[in-house]
């Protein structure tokens, strides 16, 4: 039996669309950049068993990707039945990636307990797979996932300690999203005129915050990480029919950001496919953060989080 445990991230530039030629290796059309959540994470056990199972928060459930994604996995490796059991240590209802989670630490168990040997570029590659966020996941800290060496796979860029900014999830509803990412991203490639455009600009965006990263420039990575979220936004509300995340709260929270930075708060906002919104600050800052967004109407709840480590096995004395 292997455990693994593996943490959400938020993409600071982000991914909305595939590379249609390569569906079934599920690879990204654009390059993106993203932080672990280290006060959130998935904790994954796999063990032989007599058929395939997958409880979930204590659940037994069926799950199409993780079926199929298991299926390509028992191929290539001739896997036995395996009962996955997979437990988040925060909400799946609050809209918070647990996909990119989950998927880093099934691969990062399934290659414990069998061992295959994989590097961490390759677990990465087979995360993809599942969900291309999820190769985001295998490496901690500031993390791309981009084209390298004839595929696409995430590494780290910055250690985490090298610039520890800490992040404030404001939870706005705990209803489940409406429309799929995978479904939704689709969508915009197929109908928004604006979709040539992301695809383009989403590159340069990319080549901006590297730099701001290197140069630990939190202006600069706040400009390009707004933008790239609210371009992606903009495409999202361009598609037929619109992709429409957000709710009350979610602008409401957004002005909140904003006032704060005008005030000289080193703060920017992000938000998913999904109505929570996720403010960053500069070391410090997570208080004061958390509770303009508290007061802020329609925010239910706040959740802080420093920056987190990649997937990482248990050892056998950590798994009870
Ligand atoms: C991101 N998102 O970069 C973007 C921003 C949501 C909005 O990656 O189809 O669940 O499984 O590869 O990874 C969510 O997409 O999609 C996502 P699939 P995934 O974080």
């Amino acid at each position: 039996m292997a455990v693994a445990v593996a943490h959400p991230n938020v993409a600071l530039v982000k991914y909305w669309g595939k590379q249609p030629q390569r569906r079934s290796e599920n690879v990204p059309a654009t390059p993106s950049l993203s932080i672990a959540l280290g006060a959130l994470s998935t904790r994954t056990q796999v063990q032989v068993a007599e058929q395939d199972q997958l409880n979930l928060n204590g659940e037994i459930v069926r799950n199409a990707k993780v079926e199929r994604f298991v299926a390509a996995m028992r191929e290539a490796w001739n896997l036995p039945p395996l009962a996955v059991t997979t437990c988040n240590s925060f909400p799946t209802s609050a809209g918070l990636a647990s996909s990119a989670s989950g998927f880093a630490a099934l691969v990062t168990a399934v290659n414990a307990e069998f061992g295959m040997g994989l590097s961490a570029t390759e677990r990465s590659i087979w995360a993809r797979r599942g969900s291309a966020s999820a190769a985001r996941s295998i490496p901690g800290g500031f993390a791309t996932l981009e084209e390298g060496d004839g595929d696409w796979s995430a590494k780290t860029v910055l250690a985490k300690d090298a610039w520890p900014l800490e992040v404030v999830v404001a939870v706005t509803s705990r209803e489940t999203k409406s429309t799929p990412s995978t479904t939704g991203m689709e969508r915009s490639r197929t109908t928004s005129p604006l979709y040539a455009a992301w695809q383009e600009s989403t590159f340069d965006d990319f080549r901006e915050a590297l730099g701001a990263i290197a140069a630990r420039d939190f202006e600069a990575l706040a400009e390009t990480a707004e933008h790239s979220c609210l371009k992606m936004h903009a495409l999202m509300f361009s598609t037929k029919p619109a992709l429409l995340y957000w709710n009350a709260a979610t602008l409401s929270a957004m002005h909140t950001v904003k006032e704060l930075r005008e005030g000289g708060t080193p703060v920017f906002f992000t938000i998913d496919a999904g109505p929570q919104l996720k403010a960053v600050c500069l070391p410090g800052f997570g208080d004061e953060v958390a509770a303009a967004l508290e007061r802020t109407p329609g925010v239910l709840s706040t959740l802080q989080s420093g920056i987190g480590d990649g997937a990482q096995v248990l050892d056998a004395e950590d798994h009870a």
